[in-house]
């Protein structure tokens, strides 16, 4: 029995340029992609694995510099039982000046050459992996694995790669019933950060740390074995922290405490460590300042924002009577005479004060 831990999408060196958390916060997050990389090399060590498959986009070219492709070198040492493979992938792409060719790598470490498919062979293990590392950024036509060349099906044949399983991308193209048809008793795909298990046997393993709101629910990384031809894997959740997108639906009876209450007992996950965006929806009591609330529970947030798409209540009889001879008292008075308990007369007398108001106020 063989067995292996497959991550990939890590983006070492990462600076979170464009993110709309602070800098000190990106700060940490660059941190904890080192520290997560770190748990993924120990978590292999204590779990006996016998290979480490990194699925490319190990870290960020244009930020990563020696010291830190070092680094990485040397927590991949000291794994010196675990046999490391990288297939580099867009982000990381070996060209000619590719900080990967900058340091000499361990006896366990072995990268993909970029011309061609290449195997390589474990013979104690009886296992062959084959894999290519990328020596550009974009790839639109993939003919690879056309000419596949494994043979000895008595050993375990797996394929590391980076690439999109699309009919039409330049990141890669692959097919998933290719795939399928090469009978392989792993293939281990990166590029896509969200975590997708075609099936024991074909996988993309996800980001092992989300990089932002685009990367919502649970990231981690893949354990799996393969034993006598059967293949089994599982995910495992991995992620020091996680992003959430979540809308809370207020209404006009809630007071100061209530609104309070609503951020503090969010649905998901763990404000303390998380990062959220919540949506705020419905009606908002006219006295209330949002932001005062927000100011209050952000302290026992690791990291909150705020989208609002709340709507005021308006004190309906002191609005009418202040704009009697206008077009917002003329409004207020048609939508009275409806039924306002039916909540589609009431949300279109809402937004069309919104929308009245907007200029005056
Ligand atoms: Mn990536």
């Amino acid at each position: 029995m063989i067995r292996f831990i497959h991550t990939g999408d890590l983006h070492l060196g990462l600076q979170f340029k464009n993110v709309s958390f602070s800098s000190e916060i990106a700060m940490d997050r660059r941190r904890e992609l080192w520290e997560t990389f770190e748990r993924i090399v120990n978590y292999s060590i204590d779990r006996n694995a016998d290979f480490l498959l990194i699925a490319g986009d190990l870290f960020e070219s244009c930020y990563f510099t020696l010291g830190d492709i070092k680094r990485v070198r040397d927590i991949l040492s000291k794994a010196s039982e675990l046999n490391v493979l990288i297939s580099a992938g867009n982000h990381d792409y070996i060209g000619h000046k590719s900080i990967y060719r900058q340091v000499e790598w361990g006896e366990n470490i072995k990268i993909f050459e970029t011309d061609g498919l290449e195997c390589k062979s474990f013979t104690e293990l009886n296992t062959n992996i084959y894999g290519y590392s990328w020596n550009r950024a974009e790839i639109k036509e993939n003919k690879l694995l056309n000419d596949f060349p494994y043979s000895d099906r008595d050993k375990n044949n797996l394929l590391l790669i980076h690439g999109d399983i699309s009919n039409n991308s330049n990141y890669l193209p692959m097919n998933i019933n290719f795939l399928k048809d090469l009978e392989m008793d792993y293939i281990a795909l990166g590029h896509i950060h969200k975590p997708r298990l075609f099936s024991q046997r074909i996988a993309y393993c996800g980001c092992p740390e989300p990089l932002d709101f685009g990367e919502t629910g649970i990231r981690g990384i893949i354990e799996g074995t393969i034993d006598q031809g059967i293949t089994n894997i599982e995910f495992i959740p991995f992620s020091k922290r996680e992003f959430h997108e979540v809308t809370i639906d207020l209404n006009e009876n809630l007071g100061y405490l209530d609104l309070i209450n609503r951020f503090e007992n969010v649905s998901v996950g763990d404000i303390s460590k998380d990062f959220y965006r919540i949506k705020l929806k419905g009606y908002l009591q006219k006295d209330i300042d949002l932001n005062n609330i927000i100011g209050d529970v952000a302290d026992k947030f690791y990291h909150i924002e705020i989208v609002d798409e709340t709507i005021p209540d308006y004190d309906l009889d002191s609005l009418k009577n202040n704009n009697k001879d206008n077009i917002i008292g003329h409004f207020i008075k048609t939508m009275q005479d409806m039924d306002l308990d039916d909540k589609i007369n009431k949300d279109a007398l809402y937004y069309g004060l919104n929308v009245l108001l907007k200029d005056r106020y």
